[in-house]
This record gives structure tokens, C-alpha cells and sequence, in this order.
């Protein structure tokens, strides 16, 4: 693989690109493992020497109720699952929770609204003043809410936003058995208002939803031939979750998810890779091997949206079993 030589031979000079081509990209999701471990390494360990794994926590500011079908969601009312009867949060007690998030060693606070799209109102005033609140705390600040206007994305920018997430899920060509409320294209040009705007972009999918390796390699492509590349790659595997159409698919090969950051790491050599939702489907050995091979970000507390995450205490060990370093071993 001659492209990749080209890294080995001089792994110092990492040559950012953004013209991968989808067989590169499958070449390397398929590469013996141990060759793409070493190669994903290689990268890794230049790009960010420390293996410096940054903590994010994440909360649900608005549950269920919302009104795209994605397949694989708790909270989208098309499916029996849709999380109700929880109250939106208010300000006060989601900075709260941001507080005690940074206390626990956080230093990223994801928020999340179950919409299609932001609306102009008290909920988005609420949304800005809760962005407000996290940067006064001095941590990074990421909201997921769906679509957005140019408008709204600036008000955003303004209020100090540090990312939007907004995840492009899977390939453009498996994306109509997922989603069919809203198209890719509104995907991307969310994604465009919200760079445009200033905002970095925290963009990612999801695997095990019965997608193919090509489908794999077709999503990778969108997102490492963006330019410049998404700041922040969340990957995902499949939670499987009871009234979805996905909740009799079968969990991943841990070492399928190996793999995909391993090939995100390389691809995106500057980007923050996060290894989101599924985690504790991977068991210790290979989130070590997936911090191992790039990723350098985990979501950090006891719960995702809806779902469970690893426990804080037993992350604790296993970041220092692996001998990475967390926010607050940061010397820089
Ligand atoms: N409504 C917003 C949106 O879709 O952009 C924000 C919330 S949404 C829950 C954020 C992301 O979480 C999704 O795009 C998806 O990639 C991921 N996600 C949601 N449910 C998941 C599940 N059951 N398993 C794995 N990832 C999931
Ligand atoms: C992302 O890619 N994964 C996070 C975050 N971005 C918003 C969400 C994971 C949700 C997992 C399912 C749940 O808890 O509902
Ligand atoms: Fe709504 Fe986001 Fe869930 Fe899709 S993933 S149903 S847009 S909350």
C-alpha cells in the first residue's frame, strides 16, 4: 500500500489528506489486523504523543418525542421505544450536571435535544444560555439538535459554542434503510451552516446497523474528504434497543469497531476520534486496543441519551490500565 508506505517510511511528516478514495479506505478497513494496528499506530503515536484521551460527558436536555424515524433511536416516535414523560431540563440544573461532570474530570459537556430541527423560541434561548453557562465553567461545550438555520448557528458561535454534533450515521447508499425523514444532503448542509458559521464540527456514524464493509468504507470517505476533517469523529456501535426496527441485529465483533478506528485514525490523522455509544459490548481489552489504534476520546458517565455507558470508577481503571493520559495529566 504505497500511500501508507509513504507515512511508514516518515511517520514525523504526516501528510493530511482529503482525496482518499473509497478502495483505499476498504484496503485498509480489510488489512491484516496486526498491519493496520502498527499503521494506525504509527500515526497515532505522531499526531498525538502523549496518547492524551480526552473525557467527555454527555445529558439529554430534551427526551423522545422526536419526530424523525431513525431506526436504531429510543427517542424517535416512530418507534415503540420513544422515551417520554421525562420534563425538558432547565438551565440551572443542566449546568449543574456540568459542574459535577467537570468535577468528575470532564472537560467536554455534550447536550442533546431529541429534534428534527431547532425552533426559535424559549427552548433555544434556554439552549444558548446553557452554552453560556458550560464555557463560563471553562469546558468545552457540544449541542446535538438536529438541523439548524444560518441564523441559529451564529447565535450559537456566539454564545461560544466549541462543536455541533450532527452525525452522518452511515453511507449515503445504506442511509435510506435507516432514515428516510430527512435526506443526506440536509445532513451535509447542516454540517456546512454549522463550519460556516465557526462551530467545529463533531461528525460520526454508527456500525453494526446490517451495513456492508463497502458501506463502512463509504462513510469514512464522506467524512475524511471533508475539508478540513470533522474536528471530531464519533464512532458508534449499534445499542440495540427494545421498540427500535435494529433490536434483533446481533452485536459487532469487538474487533470490528478495532478497525474502524483504527482506519479513522489514519485517515484523520488530527481529528479527535471518540469512541461513543456500545462500549460496554467491547469489553477491557478492546477499548485498549481502540485506544491503542487512535481513539482518543471516550464519552465519560454513567449514561449516554438513553442508554447506560461504563461506570466512571471502572473507566477510571481502564484508562489507567491502558497508560493513556486524561484531561487533567495534560501538562499543555
Ligand atoms: N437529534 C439529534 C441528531 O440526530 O443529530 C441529536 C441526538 S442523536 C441521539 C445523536 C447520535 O447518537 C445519532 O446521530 C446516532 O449516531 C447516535 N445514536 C443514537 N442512538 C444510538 C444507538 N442506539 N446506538 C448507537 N448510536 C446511537
Ligand atoms: C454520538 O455520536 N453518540 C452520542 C452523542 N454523539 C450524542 C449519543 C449516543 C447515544 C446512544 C443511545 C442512547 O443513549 O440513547
Ligand atoms: Fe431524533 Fe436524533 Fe433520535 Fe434521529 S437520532 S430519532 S434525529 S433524536
Amino acid at each position: 500500500m504505497t500511500l501508507l508506505d509513504n507515512k511508514l517510511s516518515s511517520p514525523q511528516h504526516i501528510v493530511l489528506r482529503h482525496n482518499w478514495t473509497l478502495d483505499e479506505i476498504k484496503d485498509l478497513l480489510e488489512q491484516p489486523l496486526i498491519d493496520l494496528l502498527w499503521n494506525a499506530q504509527l500515526i497515532h503515536r505522531t499526531a498525538n504523543p502523549g496518547y492524551k484521551v480526552q473525557l467527555a460527558s454527555l445529558l439529554s436536555v430534551k427526551t423522545g418525542g422526536c419526530q424523525e424515524d431513525c431506526a436504531y433511536c429510543s427517542q424517535s416516535m416512530h418507534n415503540t421505544s420513544d422515551v417520554t414523560g421525562q420534563p425538558d431540563l432547565d438551565v440551572q440544573p443542566v449546568l449543574e450536571r456540568a459542574k459535577a461532570a467537570q468535577e468528575a474530570g470532564a472537560d467536554r459537556f455534550c447536550m442533546g435535544w431529541a429534534w428534527r430541527e431547532i425552533r426559535n423560541g424559549k427552548d433555544f434561548e434556554a439552549m444558548l444560555a446553557m452554552v453560556r453557562g458550560v464555557r463560563e465553567l471553562g469546558l468545552e461545550a457540544c449541542v446535538t439538535a438536529g438541523m439548524l438555520t444560518d441564523e441559529q448557528a451564529f447565535r450559537l458561535a456566539d454564545a461560544g459554542l466549541t462543536a455541533y454534533n450532527h452525525n452522518l450515521d452511515t453511507s449515503p447508499e445504506h442511509y435510506d434503510k435507516i432514515i428516510t425523514t430527512r435526506t443526506y444532503q440536509e445532513r451535509l448542509e447542516t454540517l456546512q451552516r454549522v463550519r460556516a458559521a465557526g462551530i467545529t464540527i463533531c461528525c460520526g456514524g454508527i456500525i453494526g446497523m446490517g451495513e456492508s464493509i463497502v458501506d463502512r468504507a463509504s462513510l469514512l470517505k464522506v467524512l475524511a474528504t471533508m475539508d478540513p476533517h470533522p474536528e471530531s469523529v464519533p464512532i458508534n456501535s449499534l445499542v440495540a434497543v427494545e421498540g427500535t426496527p435494529l433490536e434483533n441485529l446481533s452485536s459487532i465483533d469487538p474487533l470490528e469497531m478495532v478497525r474502524m478506528v483504527a482506519t479513522a485514525r489514519i485517515l484523520m490523522p488530527y481529528s479527535r476520534v471518540r469512541l461513543s455509544a456500545g462500549r460496554e459490548q467491547l469489553g477491557r481489552e478492546a477499548q485498549i486496543l481502540c485506544l491503542q489504534a487512535g481513539a482518543d476520546s471516550i464519552f465519560y458517565g454513567d449514561s449516554l441519551l438513553t442508554t447506560s455507558n461504563p461506570a466512571v470508577s471502572a473507566d477510571r481503571e481502564l484508562l489507567a490500565q491502558a497508560g493513556v493520559k486524561v484531561n487533567w495529566e495534560w501538562n499543555d
